[in-house]
């Protein structure tokens, strides 16, 4: 794996460089510890210059560019990114020790965003609003201007595709700050930009750690939309930088996503999804179906079929493409390790076994399944961000809605049942941004809008609804008598 740019230099105003300190991290692959590339350690006169870029962008070339020529770049950035398919999913797969298949599914899902966003860049209209005799009133849809874009580790190009393409399809011009864990993709994706024909400065990135890079990006008074995908308590900090400008903000924070399962439910069906969707991206997905709640006569019987699943994962090195790869850091891993430390033995319920000739420093966790755990334990509560799910017994339907509705976050839910009219009610009560009828993810959506209540956050990305958050709303009255 080795990147067709210097990865060790930022990407501003159309061209690579080093970054004010000189200065560089490593880049560690999770699968066995070694380095295998250095990034920059951008910070405070890095992204300045990178927001000067994007301001002189919109003065420039880019913001002169209607939004049909905006659509047709994006969808040719798409086909780039189709073209270079194998070299990105090596590359990610490396960086952040995804399993080859899962970093391929990303790609195809970053390409898929590009041409969802390119596609819909000349379909935004504004309105025309009856009004008083002698007026005519309507509306313009415009960029923000200068957008930052905070991006976590686990999906780099995913969480890359649906910000950037949203943002660059209205217009704006954008400074990403990647993950200290994975900027790789986002380098890549930025020179394939470049090729596709955006104008210098319309993408700009600046690699570096968050207290500096990442905390100079969210206060810059430049900027004026933050988008950011992460923990709770990064995105807190975010907010109040955001606050401090007066800028909107979109975060997406993460969940403790509820699967709900029914006496009644077609238990072939749901349960490779409910096993998956623990343990896709070793478990390291905001949308994880961590929480499962099963009606209680179905409790043994679900937690036996579920064990047998789990034993049957394969765990390998990213590359060997096995099911469940290693956790992003060995960071990562310790937070993981510290919450199944909680656990006494009778509450596990199912474990994987690693394999024996795992490299010694990867950071492997073997899948667990939890359970005998009250609704309340921080086990039960709190985001583990690894493959660990825990298993709840419910009584009835409204237990089964008080106790997914009882934790902090509202991301996702999922509701297993033959019953329409159970599935309709449950779509409405339950405290989430996407809910999942017999089905669990719709495989990522593009189209779908997707974002929290509650402590999984607020804004909604992807899909339509993302270009209404890229753009303020301009009202025109005019008299003409
Ligand atoms: O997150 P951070 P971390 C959760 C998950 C995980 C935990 C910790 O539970 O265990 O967060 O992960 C940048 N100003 N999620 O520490 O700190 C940082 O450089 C501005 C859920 O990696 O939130 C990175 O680019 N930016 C989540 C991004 O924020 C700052 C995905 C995310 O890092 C900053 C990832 C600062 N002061 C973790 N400090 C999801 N919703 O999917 C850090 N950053």
């Amino acid at each position: 794996m080795t990147p067709w740019f210097d990865p060790s230099l930022l990407f501003i105003d159309g061209q690579w460089r080093a970054c004010a300190s000189g200065e560089t991290l490593p880049v560690v692959n999770p699968s066995n510890g070694e380095d295998i590339a250095r990034i920059a350690r951008g910070g405070g006169a890095d992204v300045d210059a990178a927001v000067k870029a994007a301001t002189a962008a919109l003065e420039g070339d880019w913001g002169a560019m209607t939004a049909a020529e905006r659509g047709r770049i994006l969808l040719r950035l798409s086909q780039l990114v189709l073209d270079n398919a194998e070299a990105l999913a090596q590359m990610e797969s490396a960086d952040v020790g995804k399993p080859l298949t899962q970093a391929r599914g990303d790609v195809t899902a970053l390409a898929r965003y590009c041409e969802f966003y390119g596609g819909a860049a000349d379909k935004l209209t504004g309105e025309t609003i009856p009004f008083q005799q002698g007026f005519t009133v309507y509306t313009l849809r415009e960029p923000h201007g200068v957008t930052g874009h905070i991006i976590p580790w686990n999906y780099p190009m995913q969480i890359i595709g649906r910000s950037i393409g949203a943002a660059l399809a209205t217009g704006n011009a954008c400074v990403l700050k990647p993950a200290e864990e994975a900027c790789l993709t986002a380098l890549a994706f930025a020179d394939l930009a470049r090729q596709a024909g955006l104008p210098a400065g319309a993408l700009n990135v600046v690699p570096g750690l968050g207290a500096e890079a990442g905390a100079a990006l969210t206060a810059h008074p430049g900027v004026r939309h933050l988008s950011f995908t992460g923990s709770v308590a990064t995105g807190r900090r975010v907010q109040i930088a955001a606050a401090e400008n007066i800028v909107p903000v979109t975060l997406e924070l993460g969940g403790k996503s509820p699967q709900i399962v029914f006496g009644d439910a077609d238990l072939d069906k749901a349960l490779p999804f409910l096993v998956n969707a623990g343990i896709q991206n070793a478990g390291q997905t905001c949308s994880a179906g961590s929480r499962i709640l099963v009606q209680r006569d179905l409790h043994d019987d679900l937690a036996a079929r579920m064990a047998e699943e789990i034993s049957a994962l394969t765990i390998a090195p990213a590359g060997e493409d096995a099911r469940v790869g290693p956790l992003v850091s060995a960071r990562q891993k310790a937070i993981v390790e510290g919450f199944l430390e909680q656990a006494r033995p009778d509450q596990i319920l199912a474990r994987a076994e690693l394999p024996e000739g795992l490299p010694e420093g990867g950071n492997y966790v073997a899948p667990v399944l939890l359970g005998n755990i009250g609704a309340e334990h921080p086990l039960a509560q709190d985001e583990i961000f690894g493959p660990v799910q825990v298993l709840i017994p419910f009584e009835d339907e409204e237990d089964a809605v008080r106790i997914a509705n009882g934790t902090k976050f509202g991301l996702v839910a999922s509701v297993w049942s033959a019953d329409g009219g159970r599935q309709m009610r449950l779509a409405k009560r339950l405290k989430a941004g996407q809910v999942f009828l017999n089905n669990y993810g719709a495989a990522g959506g593009v189209e779908l809008p997707f974002g929290g209540v509650g402590h999984s956050g607020h804004g909604r990305e992807k899909g339509f609804e993302a270009l209404y958050a890229f753009t303020t709303l301009k009202t025109v009255a005019a008299h003409h008598g």
